[in-house]
């Protein structure tokens, strides 16, 4: 169904937003440290024009659902919290929103780790900005989007998705310190691409551990006096900290470590090294990897031409990043996607975004 179909008018405005992947920087964003994500071919597409009576119509093409709701109705779940969540954020920044048409159709896959609520916060944003001719920066959109996340979807989020979602690109990784929000769109490394796979476990980041991850780095923090564990950088500073606690500040502090080696430019080689660096840390020490993506991890570990692999975004399931030989990642794909589906599990290839879908611009 389209925007016309549902509303009976044509949009008003057309705005889109990709989804991301984090080729490094995981669970470090909360904590004020490094981030290097890239843009995903798949995006989101939103649709606006304004409702003629005194509700707002949010219809998402994938779900086929529509929600109706009034400006003051308390937030639903699903896809209509992170919209809401973006038209509140937008009316506590000052603006007054009329009631709206809202049209989502996505391409970002759900519940992969690839950032679908931040592109669908972001592109929606973008939408507002143009149709009521808002005065927002890239920045502000982002942080708008995180506000959204936070106060509307529950999830306590750092700020990396929807900055990617804003100003990252397919072509570039987008190195990014979260605290300054200072930023530098840097090329891949000499030869390699960029692979990504659904291990087809799917997982919410409201639903899973994150926010007792978050919880617990603030909680190491704090014993330590620091406003966040960004500002530690020796291993020996976190010796005071239950085993835990020390568990979870130390990848932090070496995922920081990691990001800033890998924004140097530094071989395919050794930046796949950080990569399954990072994994094993992710796994061990932060606790958020099971036991299909490890395996999943494993079998592209040990596939030829690939320089590293790891889990990506929050964990608990998901989608694993590669890094791998130019022009390699489709037949490693096949050949990675065979051995997983061997040990029980269905995966997919997502990046690069198969030949036939109509949107993305991912270069090969
Ligand atoms: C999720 C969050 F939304 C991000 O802010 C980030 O913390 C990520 O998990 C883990 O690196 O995507």
């Amino acid at each position: 169904m389209t925007f016309q179909q549902i509303f009976n008018a044509a949009p008003n405005v057309e705005a889109s937003a990709p989804g991301r992947v984090n080729l490094l920087g995981e669970h470090t964003d909360y904590n004020d440290g490094f981030v290097l994500p890239t843009a995903i071919p798949q995006t989101t597409i939103v649709q606006l024009g304004f409702s003629p009576n005194h509700q707002h119509h949010f219809y998402s093409h994938e779900l086929e659902e529509l929600v109706s709701l009034t400006t003051t109705d308390p937030i639903p779940q699903g896809f209509a919290s992170y919209s809401l969540g973006c038209l509140r954020v937008v009316e506590q920044a000052g603006y007054s929103i009329p009631p709206l048409n809202v049209y989502v159709n996505s391409s970002v896959p759900i519940g992969s780790g690839l950032s679908s609520s931040a592109a669908l916060e972001v592109a929606l944003l973008r939408g507002l900005r143009s149709l009521l001719s808002l005065d927002l920066d890239d920045i502000h959109i982002a942080q708008l989007a995180q506000q959204a996340e936070i106060e509307y979807a529950g999830v306590q989020c750092g700020i990396m998705d929807q900055m990617a979602s804003s100003l990252a690109d397919t072509q570039h990784m987008l190195f990014l310190d979260t605290r300054s929000l200072d930023r530098e769109l840097l090329p891949f490394p000499a030869g390699a691409e960029v692979l990504v796979i659904d291990s087809g476990i799917p997982r919410t980041l409201a639903g899973s551990g994150y926010n007792q991850r978050r919880a617990e780095c603030e909680e190491a923090s704090k014993q330590l006096g620091v406003k966040a564990l960004r500002d530690i950088t020796d291993l020996m500073q976190i010796e005071t900290l239950s085993e835990l606690l020390k568990k979870r500040a130390r990848h932090v502090i070496t995922e920081n470590d990691r990001v800033l080696e890998a924004k140097q430019e530094i071989t395919a080689v050794r930046f796949g090294e950080l990569m399954n660096a990072s994994h094993a840390s992710l796994r061990d020490d932060y606790q958020v990897s099971i036991a299909g993506i490890d395996q999943l991890v494993s079998i592209l570990q040990a596939t030829p031409d690939v320089f590293g692999a790891r889990i990506t975004g929050g964990g608990f399931g998901g989608a694993c990043v590669a890094l791998v030989t130019q022009g390699k990642a489709g037949t490693i794909a096949q050949t990675v996607l065979e051995t997983y589906r061997k040990a029980g599990y269905t995966g997919r290839l997502l990046v690069p975004e198969i030949p036939t879908t109509p949107r993305g611009n991912y270069a090969t």
